[in-house]
């Protein structure tokens, strides 16, 4: 259980986002989104694989879809209902496994 995590500023919020051009704010301001595609499944699915294994580890999940090749991740912190670090976090991993 995680204890509540702190909502993100919207300063926080906009460097995040300048931070990570393949990201984008869900229109409620909530989440970040992408999409992501891979050569091949394969691929694809050994992406979402460390990416399991980090959330798993950080205790903090992404909503995520996956069809063939196309992973599209949202990020969000539920406990905080928004953004958190833990969202931050998250999407820097991701930027370093793709
Ligand atoms: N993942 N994205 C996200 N947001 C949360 O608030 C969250 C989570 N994974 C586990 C988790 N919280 C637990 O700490 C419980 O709060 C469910």
């Amino acid at each position: 259980q995680n204890n509540r995590p702190a909502r993100l500023t919207d300063a926080a919020r906009d460097a995040l986002l300048a931070e990570l051009p393949r990201w984008t704010l869900r229109a409620d301001g909530l989440a970040i989104e992408t999409e992501l595609k891979f050569a091949d499944f394969n691929a694809a699915f050994g992406f979402m694989t460390r990416v399991a294994l980090y959330a798993d580890k950080a205790d903090h999940h992404p909503e995520w879809f996956n069809v063939y090749n196309t992973v599209r991740l949202t990020l969000t912190t539920h406990d905080a209902k928004g953004l958190s670090e833990r969202d931050a976090a998250m999407a820097r991993f991701i930027e370093g496994v793709v």
